[in-house]
């Protein structure tokens, strides 16, 4: 069983979305990240990052959204979602996960907390984050336009549900990701799947639909 401790739109989205896609059971605690329950010491006790998402598996909780969607994809193979140890494009799989968790989340983070870095001068944050996520959409849609549709060509992966969950976060900047073709291509593929359309009820989400 799963439980898992999200709001709407946030890094839990991913996470929620595999959950629907891999058709498991699973319950959904809200948290108000408006009100600041994330850093209430009964969720601190959950996850010490004060972040959403957390997700309980089988009693255990666990965080770092990257993490959690290796290991559903790896718990639930029947859905294909990760290929295995032994499968060659295991290592690209990986690479992917890890790149955009990497590269394009860390500085999207900062778009949307420059706070984080220095609230005073966070247009200079976001300028700086800017220019590193932009650079990366550069890369990956010539990657996507040379290997795609998805990440690993013909077959889809968890790794692209996770940079359509990080597109969709682009959505209020001055480019959004949308506005590289290939990108653009890929969103509206996942975008088309039912699991998306169920995503997007559950946590009563309008915007990029
Ligand atoms: N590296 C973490 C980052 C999670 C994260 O930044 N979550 C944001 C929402 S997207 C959050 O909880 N923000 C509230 C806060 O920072 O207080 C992960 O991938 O799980």
């Amino acid at each position: 069983m799963y439980s898992l401790y999200y709001s709407p739109g946030a890094a839990s989205l991913v996470v929620h979305w595999l959950l629907i896609e891999l058709d498991v059971p699973h319950e959904l605690r809200l948290v108000d990240t408006q009100a600041g329950q994330q850093k209430s010491a009964e969720y601190l006790a959950l996850n010490p990052n004060g972040v959403v998402p957390t997700l309980v598996v089988d009693g255990q909780p666990l965080y770092e959204a990257a993490a959690l969607v290796l290991h559903l994809a790896d718990r639930h193979p029947q859905a294909q979602l990760a290929p295995t140890l032994d499968d060659p494009q295991r290592g690209a799989y990986l690479q992917w996960m890890l790149n955009v968790a990497n590269t394009l989340q860390s500085p999207l983070r900062l778009w949307w907390y420059p706070q984080d870095i220095d609230g005073e001068r966070a247009d200079m944050v976001r300028d700086g984050a800017r220019r590193r996520i932009e650079a990366t959409w550069d890369r990956l849609d010539a990657h996507l336009a040379a290997n795609g549709p998805y990440l690993l060509g013909e077959r889809l992966s968890a790794a692209d549900f996770y940079l359509t969950m990080l597109m969709r976060w682009t959505r209020s900047m001055p480019r959004p990701a949308h506005e590289w073709p290939h990108l653009a291509a890929l969103a509206q593929r996942m975008k088309a799947r039912p699991s998306f359309r169920t995503l997007y009820e559950r946590e009563g989400l309008t915007e990029w639909a």
